[in-house]
Order: C-alpha cells, then sequence, then structure tokens
C-alpha cells in the first residue's frame, strides 16, 4: 500500500506547462513499513529541527527555553498597531471563513478587529472543522459562528481525501451555506482562509469556495504553504494541492488567491523575536500579521482624501483573478532624497511581499499603491510620476493601477501601502517541490536500503562425511573425531 493514499480526483496534482511538477515516486511499501517510513522520517526531521533551533540559537541568539511567556513578551513581540487603524474605517467590509486548524485560528485573529469605538467585531467570520477540540479552542468566534463537520471527530489525520469526506457529507454543505447567509449579511468581499497541508483545511477548501462562488459570493481564498521543516506528509499534501489550485484561480471560480508563506513569517518571527527577546508560538505570531497587513489595507483605503486609493479599487483588485500580494515599507521623514528612496522602497515590497515573495511581477494586471503622509506633506507631480514610473517599470503589462494618498493628523513617518493582483503561484509554490522532492528521494533511497538484504549461499560440508570434513573448524573445542563413526539414526530402516 503506498503511504499517499488515494486522492479523490479534484485533489490529482496537474500543473501547467510553466509549473514544473515533482515528479514524486514512493515506493509502494507494505503496511509494516509504513511505520518505518514514519520513524525515519521523523529522524530526518528531528534532524532538520535541531539544525534549525542550532542555527537559531547561535546565528539571532535567540534563547528558545529561558524566556518566560508572559503577557508582557506577549505584547511586545506583536508590532504595535498603526495609529491610523485606531481611527479609521475600513472600505470592504469582508467576511472570513476558516477551515481546519490553521484556518481557523486565522479567522479568530481576525475576531478581535474592532472599529474605533464598536463593540462588534469588524468581520463576522465562521470556523469549520472536523476536531471538535480545534473549535472549542478558538477564543473570539462564538459557539454559533463554529461548525463541526459531524462523524470526524478527532480531525482528518492529514489526509485530504477525509477532509473532502467531511464536506461531501448529506446535508453539511447546506447547513454551511445557511450559516454563511445568516452570518454574513451585508458583507462584500468572503476570504476562505486553510492550512494547505493538513487534511481538514486541504480537502474542503474547493468545496467550499466554489459553492459560494455559484451563489454569486465573490471569494478570494488564503492558504498557507508549509516551512521547510514541516513534515513530507504536509509538504506532499500542499504541492499535489496547488496543481489544482492553479486551474482554480484561473478559471474564474474564485476571484483571488492570498498566499502565505509561512517560511517567510516564521523567518521573520525569528529575527523579531530575537531582537525582543522574547520567545512565543511563531504561528500566533504569524497569524497577526496575516490579519495585520490585511486590515490595515483596508483602512488605508477607507480613508478619507481627495485622491485615495478606494474600496471600490480594492474590490476590484481582489476580484481580478490569479494571486494577490501586500506590501508595506514605513521611510523615515525628514529624507532628502526621498524619491529615490521612494523608488527603493517600492521595488523592494513589490518583490518581497508581507506574506510572499513573487519573481513573476510582470505576470501582474492590478496594482493599487497608498501614501499616508504627515498632514503637511504634498503629493507633488514628482513624487506621483516616481510611483507611477516604478509600477510600470516593475509591472509594464498592468492593465490598470490605482494610486493614492492620504495626510494623516500625527503622522510623523511616510508608510507606503501595496498590493497587486494576477500573477501564477509565487516562487515558494517551486520550491517546495523542489523541496519535496527531494525529501521523498532520500526516503525511497532508505526504503532501497532498508529491503536490500539478500542472504549468501553458504554451503557447509558435512565434518561427519567420510573425506568432507572441513580443514578448519571454527570451533577451537571442537574434538577430533576420526572416522566417520555417525550414530546411526534408529529410525531409518
Ligand atoms: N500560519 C499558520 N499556519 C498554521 C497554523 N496552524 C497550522 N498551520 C499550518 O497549516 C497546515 C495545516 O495544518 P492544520 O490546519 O492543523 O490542518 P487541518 O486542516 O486542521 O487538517 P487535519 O488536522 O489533518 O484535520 C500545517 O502545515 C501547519 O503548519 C497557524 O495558526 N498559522
Ligand atoms: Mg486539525
Amino acid at each position: 500500500m503506498s503511504i499517499f493514499r488515494t486522492r479523490p480526483p479534484f485533489l490529482q496534482s496537474s500543473y501547467s506547462k510553466d509549473q514544473v511538477s515533482t515528479d514524486i515516486d514512493l515506493l509502494e511499501c507494505t503496511e509494516e513499513t509504513e511505520d518505518d517510513f514514519m520513524e525515519h522520517n521523523e529522524d530526518i526531521l528531528r534532524t532538520k529541527h535541531e539544525e534549525i533551533e542550532m542555527t537559531v540559537k547561535s546565528d539571532s541568539k535567540l534563547e528558545a527555553t529561558t524566556v518566560p511567556l508572559t503577557e508582557e513578551s506577549l505584547r511586545v513581540s506583536f508590532q504595535a498597531q498603526e495609529s491610523f487603524v485606531l481611527n479609521s474605517t475600513v472600505s470592504i467590509k469582508l467576511g472570513i471563513i476558516g477551515l481546519g486548524q490553521a484556518g481557523g485560528k486565522i479567522a479568530d485573529e481576525f475576531a478581535v478587529c474592532r472599529l474605533p469605538g464598536k463593540e462588534a467585531a469588524t468581520y463576522p467570520v465562521l470556523a469549520i472543522n472536523t476536531c471538535v477540540a480545534d473549535l472549542q479552542a478558538l477564543k473570539h468566534i462564538p459557539e454559533s459562528q463554529q461548525i463541526e463537520l459531524p462523524n470526524y471527530r478527532l480531525g482528518a489525520m492529514r489526509q485530504p481525501e477525509l477532509g473532502y469526506g467531511a464536506i461531501t457529507q448529506a446535508g453539511v454543505l447546506e447547513d454551511i451555506l445557511a450559516r454563511v447567509k445568516r452570518v454574513f449579511e451585508g458583507v462584500d468581499h468572503i476570504i476562505v482562509a486553510a492550512g494547505i497541508g493538513g487534511g481538514t483545511g486541504t480537502g474542503t477548501l474547493q468545496v467550499v469556495c466554489e459553492a459560494l462562488a455559484e451563489r454569486g459570493f465573490p471569494v478570494s481564498t488564503m492558504i498557507t504553504l508549509p516551512r521547510d521543516f514541516d513534515s513530507v506528509e504536509e509538504k506532499k499534501n500542499a504541492v499535489d494541492f496547488l496543481g489544482t489550485f492553479q486551474e482554480l484561480i484561473f478559471n474564474g471560480a474564485i476571484s483571488s488567491a492570498i498566499i502565505v508563506d509561512n517560511n517567510l513569517l516564521f523567518d521573520r518571527y525569528i529575527k523579531r523575536a530575537n531582537s525582543l527577546g522574547v520567545d512565543m508560538d511563531w504561528k500566533v505570531d504569524s497569524n497577526h500579521e496575516i490579519v495585520r497587513i490585511i486590515n490595515e489595507m483596508n483602512a488605508t483605503t477607507g480613508l478619507p482624501s481627495p485622491t485615495t486609493f478606494d474600496g471600490a479599487e480594492l474590490t476590484k483588485i481582489l476580484s481580478s483573478g490569479g494571486c494577490v500580494t501586500f506590501g508595506k515599507a514605513e521611510i523615515g521623514l525628514p529624507d532628502s532624497a526621498l524619491n529615490e528612496t521612494m523608488a527603493l522602497e517600492i521595488d523592494d515590497i513589490l518583490h518581497h511581499g508581507y506574506l510572499s515573495n513573487y519573481n513573476n511581477l510582470s505576470e501582474a494586471r492590478f496594482a493599487g499603491i497608498q501614501l499616508l503622509m504627515p498632514e503637511n506633506m504634498e503629493f507633488g507631480v514628482t513624487m506621483e510620476k516616481t510611483v507611477n514610473d516604478e509600477l510600470k517599470h516593475q509591472m509594464p503589462s498592468l492593465i490598470g493601477n490605482y494610486i493614492g494618498h492620504a495626510q494623516i493628523r500625527g503622522q510623523k513617518n511616510l508608510l507606503v501601502y501595496t498590493i497587486v493582483s494576477g500573477m501564477g503561484l509565487p516562487g515558494r509554490a517551486q520550491e517546495l517541490s523542489k523541496l519535496l522532492q527531494d525529501e521523498v528521494d532520500r526516503i525511497n533511497e532508505a526504503e532501497t536500503k532498508r529491503t536490500q538484504f539478500t542472504s549468501t549461499e553458504v554451503s557447509l560440508k558435512n565434518p561427519f562425511q567420510k573425506g568432507g570434513r572441513a580443514k578448519t573448524s571454527a570451533n577451537p573445542f571442537a574434538k577430533e573425531v576420526v572416522g566417520g563413526n555417525k550414530a546411526k539414526n534408529p529410525f531409518s530402516q
């Protein structure tokens, strides 16, 4: 039996010509060797984990075990909110659906957001999971907004086909859609979030997105991609899924895709944790980062300004197909070479996105950029030209670009936000595919070694046969027996 069980047809990998698929050829193994595989795999992962921990300790001097986790450390490790958010509304009313554990936790983080002076949550959310314990662990999503997929109480065991089985049970989708209608009343756009790598999120994402799209909801997906040292299982699930996903984002079933590279967020967390001397669950921090950039982008486009990049334009970008990337930079003021600095920073944040890196910006179709500046600063023609030139230079085939600015009382530095849509998958997708291929090769090699024992044919001569006695006895205590005094077999006739 193969380690990775057969998956439903929609999860079969089918890369386009631009995407080099990993030709993974896992050796067939028996139930018995499956355990061996896991053991071996765990060894690889353990070693990798240790390597990383050592790197973390030696390179960035993060002392993981010495820092107590306190309320204080939790607070300082999160970057403080930009102050403009505290006085701003949001432009798009987003509804969030979290699938599986990762999706649920991201939705939980969205559920924390409040508009200034408002009691109600800014973003209505729903969490859907096979695992009851994961739902119960959510802190900000009331039970009425949690949906348990019946009959899979303990989760989908990282098997997307189980997640798929759970969501396609009779009546389940109808129940979800009824709940969506109730909770997401007045919502402009839905984001469906999941961690790709597990069973529930990976197996349910396509079904949920297509059901919503069929009923006319504009839907964007948000998926997290595994880190380097996440398991082979997670990488395999992710890489298989990405092949299908690529079709999904270009056939119009979903409006766009926000890809979260967990590896990137993890690296950033390590650097920040080191500089602040704190240690906490990097996932908590990463979820905060994800919500932060989307909420800030939504708030910048909600600011009153004569030349703002507004909510309608943000909606258009989010609905224009392909992958979406966000960027953010802060430029200290005053800056005597402001236009040059701005050009460099824009170039940097376009390529090094907040959630994923894209080196295929030439495929971009729409871009928006918002500058938040001090009240007394002017958005002059040269500044506008610098921004425009930079966008055109990096993305020559843009269909539309929206450039806006807002002057904010109390703002000290210049904040630059970018959002770009229309690209294919980020470089991390290909990187994951290669990483997986290498790891699978290693596993297959180990598997070959494990089963390559062949017994050497050894033929011992009978020392009791006449003239046939071996000259060199291995047993030093063996007595010299002269002649063939063979005991008579009492059973022979
Ligand atoms: N950014 C981020 N990623 C997460 C978080 N939790 C899990 N992940 C990643 O998401 C992927 C899927 O994990 P889960 O969400 O736990 O899987 P699931 O969808 O619940 O599936 P099953 O547990 O198999 O039922 C994994 O590769 C994790 O590394 C989180 O809180 N934040
Ligand atoms: Mg789970």
